[in-house]
């Protein structure tokens, strides 16, 4: 299948498209143009452009009979969708040009636009890579979710607290999508069950219509794009007129503002479970609406139920859509009459199932007085599912249906036919402990898959001094097959390349260090170690451990203010769950440690810390390129994979990091010598915990944990509140799960060895080359080639 490139688009083409569409779209003369004009225009004018190239991949999907993957997620942390539109059209030079000819700063413009979180961290974010790489790839795909009207809440800080508001990201004007008045869908909840003539029969109590919104996603060149599909939910009955003409206008708006409600607010959590029944609602209602879907468009196109897993591929991002199982199995049963054991072999046969945590907190299961509240049927089919692969496997001693619960991770692996995990590690504990039984089993169900970037957005994009010097060394093949990236290693060894490079990364840093002293109003020094810790604030990532091994480092420059000091910058951001107060604590303890150390003349210079507010994609993009050192310090066995660590890595940081997730996979890509590894393996950690005190003696054998920790106690840090960190002090010294303590002193000593690595430029910046060089692996475009071949048995159709 050969798929035409888009036609090529001269600056003055665009030009007069957005020129166009600020008109007759958006009725505005370009004299009278305010920057959401321009930057609105500019969107339609590139959306164009990406909407031909959906037009072309839909009607070749259509032609050919595709098999389509369908990926379920409740959250696509998308971000900005203008520049990589732009970059992925190859629009970029004409974009700037058409923009300055009409009188508009390209970057200004850019930067107008909202950053869509509507997701929490690392799971949403792998979604909307993944939705490029498959339009990358040419392989036929929808995600589905649920378009909040508030994604996660924005973060700043009053007195170093973390203060939530609601994000309002559809206040301003949103370019990318399209209404789909039309792709509608009546979602039920509640009510009864009838059973007549052998047949069952569910009839809810409550409805909620879902509507679908429709973004184009297009990958590489603009070759393909798929669509992310979110569905808004509305009142089925939006107005109660009896209630408004007897005048009680409250009560008749009640319908509406009940509905809204399922696709308000995203939860803002990515690892603990709350506000159940809405949160059950809404995974219900984005996995109601997503399947009909589904089914309407096979329907269209084939006749052959049975025929359903050659044409559907359903992925479920971690357990959250897991409720798919029964009502697919529903559907296929008890409305379209196929025997239970075909409805449920069939409903295998199109989904799998990806676990994204250990952590047995975040493993969702439901109440089954709740669970049979909303969706009595399902609760029978959950039973039925349970018992017939009880009757498949006798000597299985564990239920989805114990302790009066609904286990979704185990309704998920019984219900799909393949169960990944996201980094080699993962995977292997994965099968040691969650799913043990259901491994032994079926021993062929899981597979890992490692996870992955796009190389578009978190290089390309983010990082154009260094595009352009790869590009320039290997041409430019590299951004649709990353791992051609190892074609650099020869330059490496020139030094003349290793100063361009190091002069790109400098270039960052100093672009990073303006926009900190404009927006933050905190000059950094430009030449100090650039040393960065962003993601969800959360115990197991430990930013407690790079705090307190700040602390030490302060205490210890102060010991010796006149030592050859190697200056740090060290950079925090991250959102803690409202709900999770250690974490906020955390928070608060470095904005406390930042005010104490940055005012410090002694130390000025050579320790600041910066905790920058409302970490998101946008920020992420600023960071990441001027990152000297990434911290991956997790408690090892907790992270899952972390993707984080290889954004860092392929925009050439070095790594300090435990054995931990994707870290491992990593450290064996750029090479040993070329990471900091330090602490527990997951099973030290296993026996360490096992030994009793392991804090307290941890913190007796090394004189600077114990200085750092009673600095936090003693209040050094909150002189107007003495005890404001005494719990955090006694966490660590006490039960210390996370095991902060057992890992300071190898972290301490790695840190050192950074460090010293840093005093000698020429090495460092060889170690950080080859960082990029070898981190080709973890492109999305891997990541997703694996799920085709070994999940989906879907294909590609493009020709090259
Ligand atoms: C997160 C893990 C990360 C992982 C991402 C994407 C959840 C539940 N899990 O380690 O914590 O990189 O998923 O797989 O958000």
């Amino acid at each position: 299948m050969n798929i035409a490139t888009p036609p090529q688009v001269s600056t003055n083409t665009l030009r007069d498209a957005i020129v166009r569409h600020l008109c007759y779209s958006f009725g505005r003369e370009p004299d009278f143009a305010g920057l959401e004009d321009w930057r609105m225009a500019l969107s339609y004018a590139i959306r164009d452009h990406i909407a031909d190239s959906w037009f072309r991949a839909a009607g070749t999907a259509r032609r050919e009979g595709a098999k389509r993957v369908y990926y379920l997620s409740m959250e696509f942390l998308i971000g900005r969708l203008l520049e990589d539109g732009i970059v992925n059209l190859g629009l970029v030079d004409q974009a700037r040009e058409a923009l300055a000819a009409l009188g508009q700063d390209y970057d200004t413009v850019l930067a107008d636009e909202p950053d869509a979180a509507l997701g929490n961290g690392g799971l949403g974010r792998l979604a909307a890579c993944f939705l490029e790489s498959l339009s990358t790839l040419g392989c036929p795909a929808y995600g589905y979710g649920i378009r909040y009207e508030h994604g996660l809440f924005r973060q700043s800080f009053q007195g170093g607290r973390q203060i939530e508001a609601p994000e309002t990201w559809l206040l301003q004007r949103h370019a990318w999508e399209f209404e789909r008045p039309e792709a509608l869908f009546r979602i039920g909840f509640g009510g009864e069950i009838e059973e007549t003539g052998g047949k069952v029969l569910w009839h809810p109590a409550e409805h909620v219509d879902a509507e679908a919104y429709d973004t184009p996603i297009v990958g590489w060149q603009g070759k393909w794009a798929n669509t992310l599909r979110l569905w808004s939910a509305k009142a089925s009955d939006p107005f109660d007129l009896p209630a408004f003409n007897r005048g009680d206008f409250a009560a008749a708006a009640q319908p509406e503002a009940l509905a809204r409600t399922i696709s308000r607010v995203l939860y803002p959590d990515d690892t603990t479970e709350q506000g159940r029944e809405l949160r059950l609602k809404q995974e219900f209602f984005l996995v109601a609406a997503a399947l009909r879907d589904i089914l309407a468009r096979f329907d269209k196109e084939h006749s052959d139920i049975r025929k359903l897993p050659e044409k559907v591929a359903i992925q479920l991002n971690d357990t959250h859509p897991a409720v798919a199982g029964p009502e697919l199995v529903r559907i296929l049963h008890d409305e379209r009459s196929l025997p239970f054991e075909e409805a449920m072999e069939i409903a295998r046969g199109c989904l799998s199932y990806t676990n994204h945590t250990l952590l047995p907190e975040a493993l969702e299961s439901w109440g089954e007085d709740l669970f049979g509240r909303l969706l009595p049927r399902h609760l029978q089919i959950a039973d039925l599912i349970d018992n017939a692969h009880y009757e498949a496997n006798p000597s299985r001693t564990q239920s989805m249906r114990a302790d009066h619960q609904v286990k979704m991770g185990q309704l998920s692996f019984v219900m799909a036919h393949k169960v990944n995990g996201v980094s080699a590690l993962h995977t292997e504990l994965m099968k040691e402990t969650v799913f043990s039984e259901l491994h032994r089993l079926h021993p062929e169900r899981i597979v890992n898959q490692t996870n992955g970037v796009t190389p578009r957005r978190w290089l390309l994009a983010c990082n154009p001094r260094l595009s352009e010097l790869i590009t320039e060394t290997i041409g430019d093949g590299w951004v649709a097959d990353l791992e051609r990236l190892r074609e650099l290693e020869p330059a490496i060894e020139d030094a003349a390349w290793r100063e361009r490079f190091d002069a790109a990364k400098r270039a960052n840093k100093v672009d990073l260090s303006n926009w900190m002293a404009e927006a933050q109003g905190v000059s950094v020094n430009p030449d100090a170690m650039f040393d960065v810790q962003i993601k969800r604030m959360h115990e197991y990532k430990r930013q407690h451990l790079n705090i307190l091994e700040t602390i030490a480092l302060w205490q210890e420059m102060k010991d010796a203010p006149n030592a050859d000091w190697t200056p740090r910058v060290v950079l925090f951001a991250g959102k803690a769950a409202p709900g999770y107060a250690f974490a906020k604590d955390i928070i608060r303890l470095i904005n406390d440690v930042a005010a104490v150390l940055n005012a410090d003349p002694e130390t000025g210079g050579k320790l600041q810390v910066l905790f920058l507010p409302n970490y998101n994609v946008t920020l992420a993009e600023r960071l990441i390129p001027a990152a000297d050192l990434s911290e991956q310090i997790s408690t090892a066995g907790k992270e899952a994979s972390g993707t984080g660590n290889m954004k860092f890595a392929l925009n050439g940081a070095m790594t300090i990091g435990t054995l931990d997730g994707a870290n491992v996979e990593i450290r064996e890509h750029v090479g040993a010598e070329n990471f900091f590894l330090f602490g527990m393996t997951a099973s030290d950690v296993t026996e360490r915990r096992k030994i009793e005190s392991h804090a307290a003696k941890a913190i007796e054998a090394d004189p600077r944990l114990a200085r750092a920790l009673q600095a936090v106690r003693g209040g050094a840090f909150s002189p107007d509140e003495v005890d404001r960190y005494t719990h955090v002090a006694d966490n660590i010294a006490g039960a210390d799960y996370f095991l902060v303590a057992s890992d300071f002193t190898e972290y301490w000593r790695a840190s050192r060895e950074a460090d010293a690595a840093f005093r000698d430029p020429a090495t460092w910046i060889r170690k950080a080359a080859l960082n990029t060089a070898r981190s080709g692996w973890f492109s999305s475009d891997r990541t997703i080639r694996g799920y085709m071949q070994d999940i989906w048995a879907a294909r590609s159709y493009l020709s090259d």
